[in-house]
């Protein structure tokens, strides 16, 4: 496929701004990834095209919330695609823009996205619960000329949302709303109808590549990374997880976690199940009773969840189920790491095949194989995607462990990128010399290649598949005139795996502080929910270490229980210790 046929004739589009801001690989990798036939120089928006002509009438996505429930052909997703393409061109995007995308699981989502790739424009893929402090900072940080977003979602309202971060960033030209009152912003509805929209967007398109996407990193640092996902790495991501977890044509794709995520978007997901030309479900939430009912009436054959909704799923189909899930032949789970004996439990209660996943949006995805024996999907994270992947398992100075022994894992590849968007300082620390993106995951290997995650070495806690980094909200918490110091970290969350402690210093002349008092203070400040501190501890000192830093490690421990080896941690302060709940964020 010549890449021009995505968007017709023209001159080609200028996307050197996204390249140049996106480290890049060396010719040699990139001349191995293509001779291999990885990268076939196919773009996303042609793929889709490619789909629509060879069966315009199948349907392509389903989105059942609505009545009816509506549903989208290949040839009517392609057409829409363009549609939106010529409108947004039409009010001024062009090649290379960055336009943030936060959609919820809807037929529009994808309509959106492939209405950017046909332009060339790059969608950098916000998730639902991201709020002010996010979605501001993706909007200035990439320099977006627009935001797409709901109207209400989930009990808030994006177009509030959008006035705020429009009024504070000054690039940012458009919002687009996908509900029919977008307020004082356009509605997605009517980007079609834009004058002068009538024709296909100018310029060849994106070449194969270009940046297709920015993805969110899970971050270890005060702000998140922002991951470029190339059209030729994305696809061959994609195209191999299809093979590898038997997507074809007949597939019916549950998207059950947010759309933008890229394991559902990815790993085989819904791209997965548009390249095969088989059919994707969009599950507005993931409780088992509505994901159960979607499986039934859609005839759902795989899915993805991260463990805590396996877990939630495992339960409910065990306890007994009115709904048929008989046509469930693959459950994905990966995103945290899944324990064995919940592993066990999977395919006696959901009837299903069960397949683990250990991927990162910076690319590497492992996957256990649908013919592994019983112990190896099991008690294993996978194995990597393609032959052509490096895993490097190292000690703390780079030197390879023994095989079998536990050790930092390094990994370059034909879909792992070589460097974050616009971070070079950055970069030099996450990446070594040689091209090898420090996952931060601490992994064994095993003969066969599988991968066992045993922790983490980087700063970030996996609150259940969400990622949150410390040092984000740390800052967020500094910010409060009464705190002193404050520190993030996990503790055991048997549901959750780990949940969020925060350890808060109050300055000394601070009156009285509740722990509800300061998560409400964050929540004001824009921070997404499930960022917010799951339990905030007051104490009088902080651990340090012999130069006198705040021991993280001892403030780890002893979130992990009073019996861990550095002891109780630090005296909490009786007056001010309250020990609240889970803050409610899936
Ligand atoms: C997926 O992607 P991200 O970018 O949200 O998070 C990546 C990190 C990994 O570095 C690792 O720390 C953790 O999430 N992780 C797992 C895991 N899968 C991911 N830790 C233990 N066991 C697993 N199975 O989470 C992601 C991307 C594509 C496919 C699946 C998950």
């Amino acid at each position: 496929m010549s890449p021009a046929a995505d968007t017709g004739t023209g001159t080609r589009a200028d996307t050197g701004t996204a390249r140049a801001d996106a480290p890049s690989w060396p010719a040699e990798f990139a001349e191995r990834y293509r001779s291999a036939g990885h990268w076939r120089g196919e773009t996303l928006g042609g793929m889709l095209r490619e789909r629509a002509a060879a069966h315009p009438d199948r349907v392509a996505v389903v989105d059942p919330d609505g009545d009816p429930r509506r549903t989208v052909s290949y040839a009517e997703l392609d057409a829409r695609a363009d549609r939106l393409a010529a409108g947004f061109t039409a009010r001024g995007i062009a090649p290379g823009d960055r336009v943030v995308v936060q959609l919820p699981n809807t037929a529009e989502f994808l309509e959106v996205v492939f209405g950017l790739f046909r332009i060339g424009a790059v969608p950098v893929l916000a998730l639902p619960a991201h709020r002010r402090a996010e979605i501001g900072y993706f909007c200035a940080f990439t320099e977006a000329v627009a935001y797409v977003c709901p109207g209400r979602h989930a009990g808030f309202d994006h177009r509030d949302l959008a006035a705020e971060v429009l009024r504070d960033t000054p690039g940012l030209r458009h919002v687009f709303v996908a509900d029919r009152d977008p307020g004082p912003f356009t509605a997605l509805a009517d980007v079609p109808r834009t004058p002068g929209s009538g024709g296909p967007p100018p310029g060849g398109g994106p070449r194969p590549e270009d940046v297709a996407l920015l993805q969110l990193s899970g971050g270890s640092t005060g702000v998140p990374k922002l991951i470029p996902r190339t059209h030729d790495d994305y696809l061959y991501s994609v195209r191999a997880s299809n093979e590898i977890c038997g997507v074809t044509a007949d597939s019916v794709y549950l998207v059950a976690l947010p759309a933008a995520h890229n394991f559902p978007l990815s790993s085989p997901g819904s791209l997965g199940l548009l390249y095969a030309g088989g059919r994707v479900v969009m599950c507005p939430q993931p409780s088992p009773d509505t994901a159960f009912l979607l499986i039934e009436r859609e005839g759902v054959t795989i899915t993805g969840l991260v463990p805590p909704l396996a877990l939630l799923w495992t339960e409910a189909a065990a306890a007994g189920t009115p709904y048929d899930l008989s046509s469930l032949d693959v459950l994905l789970v990966g995103g945290a790491k899944f324990s064995e004996e919940a592993a066990r439990r999977v395919r006696p209660a959901i009837g299903c095949r069960l397949q683990q996943v250990f991927g990162m949006a910076e690319g590497l995805v492992n996957y256990t194989r649908l013919d592994d024996p019983d112990e190896l999907v099991n008690g294993t994270q996978g194995r990597p995607i393609s032959a052509d992947d490096e895993v490097l398992v190292v000690d703390d100075e780079d030197r390879e462990v023994e095989p079998g022994t536990t050790g930092h894992l390094l990994t370059r590849g034909p879909y792992t990128i070589r460097g974050y968007w616009r971070a070079p300082e950055h970069n030099a620390r996450a990446f070594t010399a040689d091209g090898f993106y420090r996952t931060g995951d601490l992994v064994r290997a095993l003969p066969s290649g599988h991968l066992v995650v045993e922790g983490r070495a980087k700063d970030q806690i996996n609150r259940g598949g969400e990622k949150i980094a410390p040092e984000e909200v740390e800052n967020h918490l500094l910010a409060h005139p009464a705190v002193h110091d404050a520190h993030l970290v996990a503790e055991p969350d048997a549901y959750l795996g780990e949940r969020s402690l925060a350890y808060v210093v109050l300055r000394p002349a601070a009156g009285p502080l509740r722990p509800a008092e300061l998560k409400s203070y964050l929540r004001g400040r824009g921070l997404a929910g499930y960022k917010v501190p799951d339990r905030i501890a007051f104490v009088a000192a902080l651990p340090t270490t012999g130069v006198g830093k705040v021991s993280k490690r001892e403030l780890r421990a002893a979130a992990a229980g009073p019996d861990s080896p550095a002891g109780p941690g630090p005296a909490v302060r009786p007056d001010t210790d309250r020990t609240e709940g889970t803050n409610g964020t899936p």
